[in-house]
């Protein structure tokens, strides 16, 4: 089910790598790809974004938006974003009925200063590079989102690894994720957020137990997903809401989705450890991101239909 294409997944591709495929995508399918720069991280690199279409030159269509390695250990989320990315670009014509009404925006390296950090320095780095004090770099971008900013499961110390940050959106990679989400407004029909690990499919609230005014249809995409990798594949996951079924945590993307950038149905995925942790084994890579793929299939399917 996998397309050829000049991206691997055999290893864990590196910044320069994903920028490069990104590149070569728009240009040898430059009539339903266009990448762009949605801002830089502190360090400087291009914060890319692909824009996936059918190509008919439709404007302002529906979005399904999505996004990974916000927190930078988590590699396998990137990896199953390059999968999407490949599978809706280079195996068009098997998934041309997901690009019909929608056309889908992929940010999937959206911490790259923090993802190459924990390549060369530090493997269990999870925030971003941005010093804070002398002492301590980096910020949690998933408790930097400006609702409910600051108040659980968030720490306040900047050596913390969930530190929240100097202030709501003090970090470049938040303040472009949070621009993209309000320009798509009234477009985003979905949002995705991939993480790692324990199987979870996730939606709002972090920040309370009550639960959403429409979590019953996020309930019943999200379950679709889960039903569809469970058929694919045997693999359990877990829905609910953060805050019921994995822990209270405020300032995630998940939640500034849903009530401040109005996208009706967002959501976390926390894919799987193969028993490993955030080192899912390279020989695991490509069967992870395809059972990912599945899943995201199915609700996007979901989403599309209704
Ligand atoms: N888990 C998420 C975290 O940021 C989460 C869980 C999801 C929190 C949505 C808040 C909102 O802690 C991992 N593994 O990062
Ligand atoms: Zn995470």
């Amino acid at each position: 089910n996998s397309a050829p294409g000049s991206i691997s997944f055999n290893v864990y591709q590196r910044y320069d790598a994903i920028t490069a495929y990104l590149e070569e995508l728009s240009k040898t399918y430059s009539s339903r790809v266009k990448v762009t720069s949605i801002g830089d991280s502190y360090e400087k690199r291009q914060l890319h974004a692909i824009t996936i279409t059918n190509g008919d030159g439709v404007a302002n269509k529906n979005v399904i938006l999505m996004d990974a390695g916000i927190h930078a250990r988590e590699w396998i989320a990137p990896a199953a974003a390059l999968y999407v990315i490949q599978q809706l670009v280079e195996n068009y014509e098997q998934n041309s009925h997901l690009l019909a009404n929608y056309d889908w925006i992929i940010v999937p390296l959206i911490n790259p200063d923090g993802y190459e950090y924990s390549h060369t320095r530090d493997r269990l780095w999870r925030k971003t590079r941005k010093p804070v004090t002398i002492f301590c770099d980096g910020t949690d971008g998933n408790r930097n989102f400006d609702f409910h900013w600051g108040e659980i499961a968030t720490s306040s110390h900047a050596c913390a690894s969930t530190f929240s940050g100097s202030s709501a959106f003090s970090e470049p990679e938040t303040q472009a994720l949070r621009d993209l989400m309000h320009s798509l407004s009234g477009r985003a029909k979905f949002y995705l957020s991939l993480h790692s690990f324990g199987n979870y499919l996730l939606y709002p609230w972090g920040y309370t137990s009550e639960l959403p005014e429409n979590w019953r249809d996020i309930d019943d995409i999200a379950r679709a997903g889960a039903t569809a990798i469970k058929t694919a594949t045997g693999t359990d996951y877990t829905v609910g809401s953060t805050s019921n079924v994995l822990y209270p945590a405020s300032g995630g993307s998940l939640d500034y989705a849903l009530a401040k950038a109005k996208i009706p149905v967002p959501m976390v995925m926390e894919l799987p450890s193969a028993g490993q942790q955030f080192d899912p084994p390279l020989s695991k890579i490509e069967e992870l991101a395809f059972e990912t793929w599945i899943g995201i299939k199915a609700i996007a399917e979901k989403i599309i239909e209704k």
